[in-house]
């Protein structure tokens, strides 16, 4: 059983390294390491971006997940987390998505904010609205590194990155033109698949409203220590369940207050 020391957690980061730059599916390290709770789990996803960050990556955008009662029930899972995105983990969708190279991907609807000033305290859902420029559809591509995409418990999830993979932000609006925080939960979000819409949301499915997902960060990354700086998008967290992806699958998202976002997997 690990001990919660730095090098441990080096090793069981490297592990799910291994998994997802080798498509190979592991254990989830919560059925080895019974022990392995969040405060653990969160230390190894920051080791695991440290790997990132040593090949060059740059972290650019943060995750809530789980936000969702569609996606806690999916997952059977029942706390919200969040996730740390970098720079080659967005995709342009310039090109079609290669499913090559990934374990078992899916896709989920989402919404999200770009930060202008950092976040140095909880912020009130006003001050939250205030401190972001920009919002954007988006699309989430995750694919766990688990065997099945099944978690032994909370913890596995969150030391693989929340099941990040992927992310495309579509075209945003500014925040401004928006006149007030609340109306997004009313934005509805169709998924469509090939065309055919296969799951519809109202945006208060995410956190109640998609805000409170940045707020719910902030409450996270405060307490333990971080702050949320500026100049970063955070995503607010699936509205529905995911879809795996399948090659062929063209997976477009439509809502009532954002231009379509979508692409073409093969
Ligand atoms: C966990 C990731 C959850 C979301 O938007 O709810 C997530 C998972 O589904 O494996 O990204
Ligand atoms: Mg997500």
């Amino acid at each position: 059983m690990p001990k919660n020391t730095g090098r441990e957690n080096q090793t069981l980061a490297k592990r799910l390294w291994d998994a997802r730059t080798t498509a190979k599916a592991i254990t989830p390290l919560g059925k080895e390491f019974p022990s392995l709770d969040a405060a653990q789990a969160y230390d190894i996803l920051w080791e695991g971006i440290r790997l990132r960050e040593d090949q060059g990556e740059q972290v650019v955008a943060y995750k809530m997940g789980l936000t969702s009662r569609a996606k806690r029930e999916q997952m059977n899972l029942k706390d919200p987390i969040y996730g740390v995105l970098t720079d080659k983990m967005e995709y342009d969708y310039e090109h079609p998505f290669d499913l090559r190279g990934h374990i078992h991907p899916k896709a989920e609807p989402e919404i999200a904010f770009h930060v202008s000033r950092s976040f140095t305290s909880v912020p009130t859902p006003e001050e939250a609205f205030e401190n972001c420029d920009l919002v954007a559809p988006a699309i989430e591509i995750l694919d766990s590194r688990y065997e099945g995409f099944k978690y032994f418990s909370l913890p596995d999830v969150i030391a693989d990155n929340g099941s990040s993979s992927s992310y495309l932000i579509g075209e945003p609006t500014r925040r401004d033109l928006i006149p007030d925080w609340r109306s997004l939960a009313e934005v509805k979000m169709d998924f469509l698949i090939d065309g055919t819409p296969t799951h519809h949301a109202l945006a208060s499915e995410i956190s109640g409203n998609p805000l409170l997902s940045v707020v719910a960060l902030c409450e996270l990354f405060l307490s333990q220590g971080r702050t949320v700086p500026a100049n970063v998008w955070i995503l607010a967290g699936a509205a529905t369940p995911a879809v795996a992806l399948k090659s062929g699958m063209e997976v477009t998202l439509k809502t009532t207050l954002f231009s379509p976002i979508g692409f073409h997997a093969k």
